[in-house]
C-alpha cells in the first residue's frame, strides 16, 4: 500500500528526528533527507488515514497550471488556502484604514475578540477582491509564485520562459532527455519579492516502458499538514502530463529536504498512526480532455474515496 511510506515518514521523524526550532518559533522534531516512492499504478495517493479535501488540492493544481497568481480563481472556488499571503500585503499598504491587523495568524489563534475582527476584515477583503476588479489588480496577487515561475519565468534578456509548455515539448519529442525540469526556485526573487519561497521547488520528469515518473524536491515538509497536500498535488500533475503526453503512469518520487514534524501536530499524528490505510481511491479524468491547460476542476474527480475523518491541528504562523 502506497500510504504506508507516508506512515513510515511519520514514525522515523517522531523515533529519530531531532528537536529543533524554526522560523515560526512553534518548534518542530526534523529530519533533513527523506525519500518516498509512489507507484501511481496501484492508485491514487491520497491518504485514508485522515480525510484530505481533494477539492482544494485539484483548484489550486489548475490554477498554477494557468500560470494564474491571482487568488481571484481560488476564491472563485471557494478555496481559501493562499488568502493570508495577499491580505498580508493588503493590510501592510496605505490603502488599509481598518483595525491593527499586525501579526494577524498567532493573535487568531490566541485571542477571541481580535479573531472575530480579523474574520470580518478578511471577509470584507475577499469580497473586494471578487468583486473590485482594480482591488483585485492591485491586491489579489501574490507576485512571484508558482504559476509566475512555472509559465512565465522572467529572463534577464526581457522575455519569458514557460518551462511547463517546454517540459512537455520535450517529454513529447525527446522522452529520454535527462534534463525534464521544472524550478520555481528563483534566487532573484527569494526573499525580497515573496512572502513564501516555494517549498516544492525543482521538479523532473523521466520516461521508461511507456511510463511518465516525476520527482519532487521539496526543500521544508511540514510532514503532519503540507505533506498529503503536496503528495496528491505532483500525483496529480503527474496524471495530467502523461495523459497529453500519451503515456502510463509510473512513480511520483517525493524527496524531503527538512522534513519535520511540528511539536503542536504531535497527538494528531499519533492518532493518525492507530488507524489502519484503506484502499487507495482511483482518479478520473475527462476522456473528451487532452492538453492539461484544459482542464476545469469538474473534468476531475475521484473514485472510491472513503477515508477515516480529518484531524484538525494548527497551522504554523
Ligand atoms: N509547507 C509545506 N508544503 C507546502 C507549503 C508549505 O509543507 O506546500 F507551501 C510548510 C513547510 C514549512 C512551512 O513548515 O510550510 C514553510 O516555512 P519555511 O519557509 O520556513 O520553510
Amino acid at each position: 500500500n502506497n500510504e504506508q511510506t507516508y506512515l513510515e515518514l511519520c514514525k522515523e521523524v517522531l523515533n529519530k528526528g531531532s528537536v529543533k526550532g524554526d522560523r515560526t518559533g512553534t518548534g518542530t522534531y526534523s529530519l533533513f533527507g527523506y525519500q518516498m516512492r509512489f507507484d501511481l499504478q496501484e492508485g491514487f495517493p491520497l491518504l485514508t488515514t485522515k480525510r484530505i479535501p481533494f477539492r482544494l488540492i485539484v483548484s489550486e493544481l489548475l490554477w498554477f497550471i494557468k500560470g494564474d497568481t491571482n487568488i481571484r480563481y481560488l476564491l472563485e472556488h471557494n478555496n481559501n488556502i493562499w488568502n493570508e499571503w495577499a491580505f498580508q500585503s493588503y493590510i501592510e499598504s496605505s490603502e488599509y484604514e481598518g483595525p491593527d491587523m499586525t501579526d494577524f495568524g498567532r493573535r487568531s489563534q490566541q485571542d477571541e475578540e481580535f479573531k472575530a475582527s480579523y474574520d470580518k476584515e478578511m471577509a470584507a477583503f475577499k469580497e473586494k477582491v471578487l468583486h473590485d476588479d482594480s482591488f483585485c489588480e492591485r491586491f489579489g496577487d501574490l507576485g512571484s509564485v508558482y504559476g509566475k515561475q512555472w509559465r512565465a519565468w522572467e529572463t534577464t534578456r526581457g522575455d519569458t520562459i514557460d518551462q511547463l509548455k517546454d517540459v512537455i515539448y520535450n517529454i513529447k519529442h525527446n522522452p529520454d532527455s535527462r534534463r525534464h525540469i521544472v524550478t520555481a526556485w528563483n534566487p532573484e526573487d527569494v526573499p525580497s519579492n515573496m512572502a513564501l519561497p516555494p517549498c516544492h521547488m525543482m521538479f523532473q520528469f523521466y520516461v521508461a516502458d511507456g511510463k511518465l515518473s516525476c520527482q519532487l524536491y521539496q526543500r521544508s515538509a511540514d510532514i503532519f499538514l503540507g505533506v498529503p497536500f503536496n503528495i496528491a498535488s505532483y500525483a496529480l500533475l503527474t496524471h495530467l502530463i502523461a495523459k497529453e503526453c500519451g503515456l502510463e503512469v509510473g512513480e511520483f518520487v517525493h524527496t524531503l529536504g527538512d522534513a519535520h514534524i511540528y511539536s503542536n501536530h504531535i497527538e494528531q499524528i499519533e492518532k493518525q498512526l492507530s488507524r489502519t490505510p484503506k484502499e487507495s481511491p482511483e482518479l478520473l479524468l475527462n476522456k473528451e480532455i487532452e492538453s492539461l491547460f484544459d482542464f476545469e476542476v469538474g473534468d476531475i474527480k475521484l473514485e472510491g474515496y472513503d477515508p477515516h475523518p480529518g484531524i484538525k491541528a494548527p497551522v504554523a504562523v
